[in-house]
């Protein structure tokens, strides 16, 4: 049977399962990498697992996103993850090296490979046609233990792409573009599969910039083929020998079929609060914008900041606008700068920080109250920035230096002449803050300052609960105002009962004092629940605080899975018009709850007032309702190894 890139790949690495959109299915795992913000829970939850090394080929730990170091904790947490890494066989990429996604399309991605990471952006390694899903840190440390990933048949979408970009137009559009048509919950469910003659014209950094937000759309990845354009990618990183050709069969199909000519695009922006509230920029252009920030994990490229340096040869930033640069890898840094574009950006009037997430995960860079900042990154959920009431649009390095020029929204074919950069042939390799473990860990002690809390022990569910409704949401509830990353809340990370005090409180301040007075607690919610990052401490903080319950109209993937690992159970309403009826403080008692939930899909909810019926469908796989029987992850497999 003819295949597509997507369904090759998944097909060599099938445990178990039959590749049906929708039916559960594992896969091997070759390559993982964690961040640092997740990290810190997943070598603990390896560390709970008693397994000594890692297991596959190629396991990273970088520390990308909790730089600032205004006390010990961040500190604390660089040394844990480098004295973890050396224990258990795991690549260290020091702080300051670069964003997670940029360094492992340089140093390490491969063709053909499966990688899971511990970040909703890990599917960026799908632009060298590698199958790479974005996941909570437990998947990651099973992962890691040597067992399969689970996960549910994803639909495949085919996007073909066809023309070239005319002068000022560049991946970020085309990704803008699929947002606008499909939403932040378009993907869900699906893997996104870009092929057709378009394609050629694209480098492996304009890939990524795509593959990267694919994450906005909920997909469970993007993916390309790996072709001669990846041939050459891999060829500039000294590493041409990984390659192999990977491409979609003659015929092959697809579940769903898209088509964008990227001839026919145009400058489009995000405007706040949503990836997907995308606009064609010269409908907004004219605003006044006080802040730009060129890098992250989305436009991360060489050539996006080849661009922006070019550019700006012999202009300037606007007076009023705070010109901002986040490298993202030592090594875009340094060929930037070889090829004399450091020179001009600090010329320009920029402000060039360390490599690595910054401003994109609130670690620093938060707007002026009231004021527009742009930002080349891929997410602008309310308040993320650090600024309450924040305006972050987000747009393509054109788009970006061009409006920074200028001091308000430009269309950045305002600019004339086009300068395309060239690309070297061969980049500068810079390995310099990457750390290799020792073959014989014996000696190694793993480090914990007082940052580092150990893990609390998660009863199993109860057989009845008495849940009381602590707050009820809209649809698209990211996990940034479930549990909000930032510079106050991230060097938490390692801490939950710390950490467990910031859930919610972008909604309602008051949510975990509330929760801390009943036993046991749940929130209702509307669609996409839980959408964006792979935080588990979205799930773990509430779970803490006494949530054993969450009831929605749908569910974002990753935040459902990390729902189960933590023991929490995941109910979708019947009748969504109960949705409707529900309010905050209404208790609701599940009965005979073990015994529902191993009869079937059904379970039965009574409001302890009324004594109506709500009833919650859990869906779950028999994997999965053994995980929630168990009180999660870490206990079904400590079960498992007593037997
Ligand atoms: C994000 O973009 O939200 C992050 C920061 O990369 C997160 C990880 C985190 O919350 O630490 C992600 O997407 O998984």
């Amino acid at each position: 049977m003819p295949m597509n890139v997507a369904q090759k790949l998944i097909s060599v690495h099938l445990v178990s399962g039959k590749m049906i959109p929708g039916q559960e299915i594992a896969i091997r795992v070759d390559q993982t990498f964690t961040q640092d913000a997740t990290g810190t829970l997943t070598y603990l939850e390896f560390e709970a697992m008693g397994v000594p090394r890692t297991q596959v080929e190629l396991s990273v730990s970088y520390v990308d996103h909790n730089l600032l170091q205004t006390d010990f904790r961040n500190a604390d947490d660089h040394v844990f993850l480098q004295t973890c890494a050396a224990k258990y066989g795991v690549v260290f990429s020091r702080p300051g090296n670069g964003v997670s996604h940029q360094i492992h399309l340089e140093r390490f991605g491969i063709p053909g490979k499966t990688l899971l990471g511990s970040d909703s952006h890990t599917p960026t390694a799908g632009a060298l046609g590698m199958l790479a899903i974005g996941v909570g840190g437990q998947d990651v440390a099973v992962a890691m233990a040597g067992e399969p990933f689970n996960v549910a048949m994803p639909k495949v979408m085919g996007v073909k792409l066809t023309g070239k970009f005319p002068p000022w137009i560049s991946a970020k559009d085309v990704i803008l573009e699929v947002l606008r048509r499909h939403s932040v919950k378009g993907g869900v469910g699906k893997i996104i599969e870009y092929y057709g003659p378009g394609v050629a014209s694209l480098q492996v950094g304009d890939r990524a910039a795509i593959t990267n937000m694919g994450a906005e759309l909920g997909a469970t990845t993007s993916v390309f083929p790996s072709d001669a354009n990846t041939l050459r990618y891999l060829k500039a990183q000294g590493r041409e020998d990984g390659w192999v050709e990977l491409i979609a069969d003659p015929d092959a199909k697809y579940d769903e079929y898209d088509e964008i000519d990227l001839n026919s695009l145009e400058p489009l922006i995000a405007c706040p609060v949503s990836p997907d509230n995308v606009v064609p920029v010269r409908e907004i252009a004219g605003k006044p914008v006080r802040q730009v920030i060129i890098g992250s994990s989305a436009n991360s490229s060489l050539r996006d900041l080849l661009i922006v340096a070019r550019v700006m040869v012999g202009r300037s930033a606007h007076p009023q606008v705070s010109f901002e640069i986040n490298p993202s890898s030592q090594q875009v840094y340094e060929n930037v700068a070889q090829m004399g574009g450091v020179q001009t950006l600090i010329r320009s009037g920029a402000r060039i920080h360390q490599s690595g997430c910054l401003g994109c995960i609130g670690m620093g860079q938060a707007p002026a109250t009231g004021t527009i900042s742009m930002r080349t990154f891929p997410r602008n959920f309310p308040g993320r920035s650090g600024t309450d009431n924040d305006q972050v649009y987000l747009c393509s390095p054109e788009t970006a230096v061009a409006s920074a020029i200028n001091g308000c929204i430009t269309d950045p074919r305002e600019l004339g002449a086009y300068p395309d950069p060239e690309l070297p042939d061969r980049e500068i390799i810079n390995d310099h803050l990457l750390v290799y473990p020792p073959k014989d860990p014996s000696e190694v002690e793993i480090l914990r300052g007082p940052n580092i809390v150990p893990l609390e022990e998660l009863d199993p569910i109860p057989d009845t609960l008495t849940l009381e409704i602590l707050l009820k949401t809209d649809d698209n509830v990211s996990t940034d105002s479930i549990l909000p990353a930032g510079n106050a809340v991230l060097p938490l990370r390692s801490n939950i009962p710390a950490i467990s005090e910031f859930a919610f409180s972008r909604i309602d301040k008051t949510f975990a004092a509330r929760a801390r007075k009943v036993k046991y607690g749940m929130v209702v919610g509307g669609v996409n629940y839980g959408q964006g990052s792979s935080r588990e401490h979205a799930a773990l903080a509430p779970r803490h605080l006494g949530v054993r319950v969450v009831l929605v109209k749908s569910f974002a993937r990753i935040h459902r899975s990390n729902l189960i690992n933590f023991g929490v159970l995941p109910l979708s309403f019947v009748n969504p018009d109960d949705y409707t009826a529900l309010d905050v403080k209404t208790k609701l008692k599940l009965k005979n709850l073990r015994a529902q939930l191993k009869a079937g899909n059904e379970i039965k909810l009574e409001d302890s007032k009324t004594g109506k019926i709500i009833i919650g469908r859990h869906n779950l796989t028999d994997r999965e309702l053994n995980l929630i029987l168990a009180g999660g992850l870490i206990n079904e497999i400590k079960a498992r190894k007593a037997l």
